[in-house]
């Protein structure tokens, strides 16, 4: 039977790991990942490139809608380009806090000690600028462009970004997950195409050796899973 387009199929490579493997890996990965902090202080200090872009590999092998893979990871480490992008943001942010946030908004906020300043723009050595694709661009034979539906880009994007995110924590680097709002300058000063919008703004580096984080806790199991048996 054959069908049209269809991709060639080939067995599951699947590594099968002893149960006491599997539970010696999920007490590892959870402990680390336990550890992990959102970071508002970053060093100046320089990062290996090719751990980021090992980590950017890793989120480039996310499961995606027909694995249509509709991200674009932008990696930015120029001091001007960083500049520019920390001046924008601080304008809308200071708009932002100033006029556009409802109360109930900065209210929920205020237990972060978050505001417009956002010096870490400048200071982390990389600023990851992840871009959703709402659709693709084809060339057709004729040489013109024709647009292509892509499927569950919000769940996609962010899935990868998770990946992302877990990596650059594996590997020993402290992430912000920031949104700058609205974001629409970073497509001006990246210089993107129309069929990507800015999605996430992912700082990357090592934490000020004073960094401080709120003293959060997580929900626990009982709270977040709900069991049908
Ligand atoms: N984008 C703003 C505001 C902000 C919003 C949420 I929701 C946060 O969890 C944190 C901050 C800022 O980055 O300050």
């Amino acid at each position: 039977m054959s069908r049209k387009g269809a991709y060639p199929f080939k067995r599951l490579e699947f590594e099968r790991i002893t149960e006491d493997e599997q539970r010696r890996r999920a007490a590892e990965f959870e402990t680390r990942m336990k550890a992990r902090r959102t970071v508002r202080h970053f060093s100046s200090r320089a990062v290996p490139r090719e751990l980021v872009e090992a980590a950017i590999r890793v989120a480039g092998r996310a499961p995606s809608g027909a694995n249509q893979q509709p991200w674009t990871f932008v990696l930015v480490s120029n001091p001007e380009i960083k500049r520019q992008i920390r001046i924008a943001a601080e304008a809308e942010e200071k708009e932002s806090y100033e006029r556009r946030m409802p109360g109930d908004w900065l209210e929920a906020l205020a237990p972060l000690g978050t505001d417009w300043h956002k010096e870490f723009l400048e200071t982390a050595p990389y600023l990851i600028v992840v871009f959703r694709q709402d659709y693709g661009v084809a060339r057709t034979p004729d040489g013109s462009e024709r647009k292509v539906k892509h499927y569950y880009v919000q769940e996609s994007v962010g899935i990868a970004c998770g990946f992302l995110i877990a990596a650059l924590h594996w590997m020993g680097l402290a992430t912000l997950t920031h949104t700058p709002s609205p974001m629409g300058f970073l497509a001006k000063i990246l210089n993107r195409p129309p069929n990507e919008k800015p999605y996430l703004l992912l700082p990357v580096g090592y934490p000020a050796d004073n960094a401080e984080v709120p003293d959060i806790s997580k929900h626990p199991l009982e709270k977040i899973m709900p069991v049908v048996d």
